[in-house]
């Protein structure tokens, strides 16, 4: 049973080990477990449980599938900025097989992934990475003579968790864009029963290592929606974290790539962020760990809403979302007033109050919103009037 309390691992050697694997000092080792089991939402004491699990090194064998996709699954758990989480997941997890990363090919790969299966019944782990097609007999994916239909129920059939990694696999994805030609479909329609679900293009590496290590040390998936998709990952609206949600609220808008709002970093809805509409933790963990920002939206693009079925791939990118809640953000960042246009700090902060109170979010929404369009007239005035080459104010 797992220790409950961090200080009763003062001395395990085999933290001092675990963490020498990943090149971190036991101090680094344990902040990084303290780390997962604040994303995973865990209580207290599980942070001692995820470092006992890890350093305990019981690996769960895992297979690999790749059906119709980018392999950008794989090149977003494989080069992530920071050594660490790559060495982690392969510390993690047994990767027996992995067409992309097999040195080995032919036959010899297939046999691989026989004998991991025979030796491992009933415990392997299965991670399908792409949408599986399902027109025609499945004849537009086929790997060693097989149909990715055919392949995907013979590995399921024995495994003891299936994860289906990436919007692909998820839900379809990209490849099940209208008109679907080859009918592509998700694991958990091929399999005809959920699976847990980390949909993104590409997922957040975390997202999956934080659910593998649930696996390792509880010996169990992390709750999931009813779309399997983790929810301590899951149950947030883009929206809900944005670092630019504080503009969205002042009603300040971007309303053009590299007009003075994009440039001062203010809201994107009205260039197509489906943010509001899209349930996914990218503003809270980010990517690549490379700092603040490091996300879409925090790079200057809307979010495609990537995550999430019928928005990702299916929605024009210039369409604007459909506000799913209104409620202020868990995490409201603060706003460096900027000069030039838009209401002010103080403006913003009046009407949200006063709206708030006295007519409700929704209509605080509407006023917000009209609010941008006076920032829009300006905006539009001021392009007008002036003469080209004036540089912006950032
Ligand atoms: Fe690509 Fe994975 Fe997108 Fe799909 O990610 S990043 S097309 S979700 O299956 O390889
Ligand atoms: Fe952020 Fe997009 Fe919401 Fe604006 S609409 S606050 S950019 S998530
Ligand atoms: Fe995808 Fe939107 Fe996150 S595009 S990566 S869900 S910010």
């Amino acid at each position: 049973m797992a220790k409950q309390d961090l200080m009763l691992l003062e001395g395990d050697a085999r933290i001092d080990a675990a963490a020498a694997r990943l090149s971190m000092t036991r101090r680094e080792f344990l902040q990084f477990c303290a780390v997962l089991a604040t994303t995973l939402g865990l209580p207290q004491g599980a942070d001692a449980a995820i470092a006992e699990a890890v350093a305990a090194k019981k690996r769960p064998s895992v297979i690999w599938l790749h059906f119709q996709e980018c392999t950008g699954c794989t090149e977003s758990l494989l080069r992530a900025e920071h050594p660490t989480l790559e060495k982690l997941i392969l510390d993690v997890i047994s990767l027996d097989y992995h067409e992309t990363l097999f040195a080995a090919a032919g036959h010899q790969v297939e046999e691989a992934r026989l004998k991991v299966m025979a030796e491992h019944k009933g415990q392997y782990v299965l991670v399908v990475e792409g949408a599986i097609p399902t027109k025609d007999g499945g004849i537009y994916c086929k790997i060693g003579g097989k149909t990715a239909i055919d392949l995907l129920k013979e590995c399921a059939a024995d495994a003891a968790a299936v994860i289906a990694i990436g919007s692909c696999a998820s839900w379809g994805g990209m490849p099940s864009t209208d008109p679907n030609p080859t009918g592509a479909a998700s694991a958990s329609q091929v399999l005809g029963k959920p699976v847990v679900t980390i949909p993104g293009c590409p997922p957040n590496p975390y997202n999956f290592l934080s659910s593998v290590v649930h696996y390792l040390t509880f010996g169990a998936l992390p709750a999931v929606d009813p779309l399997g998709r983790p929810k301590f990952a899951y149950s947030r609206l883009v929206h809900e974290n944005c670092e630019r949600r504080a503009h969205f609220d002042a009603g300040r808008f971007a309303l053009e790539f590299g007009d003075d709002a994009h440039r001062h970093g203010f809201c994107l809805y009205k260039l197509g962020c489906k943010g509001p509409e899209t349930y996914a933790n990218c503003p809270t963990i980010q990517f690549g760990d490379m700092g603040a920002g490091t996300w879409p939206v925090g790079c200057g693009h809307p979010c495609i809403g990537c995550t999430e079925q019928g928005i990702g791939f299916q929605k024009p990118i210039h369409a604007v979302a459909k506000m799913k809640n209104i409620q202020p953000g868990v995490f409201l960042p603060g706003v460096i007033e900027q000069k030039g246009m838009g209401a002010t700090l103080g403006s913003a902060a009046v009407l949200a109050a006063v709206a708030g109170v006295a007519i409700g979010a929704g209509a605080r929404l509407t006023k917000n919103l009209g609010l941008s369009h006076k920032a829009e007239e300006m905006e539009r005035a001021k392009k007008a009037g002036k003469a080209s080459g004036e540089s912006a104010e950032v």
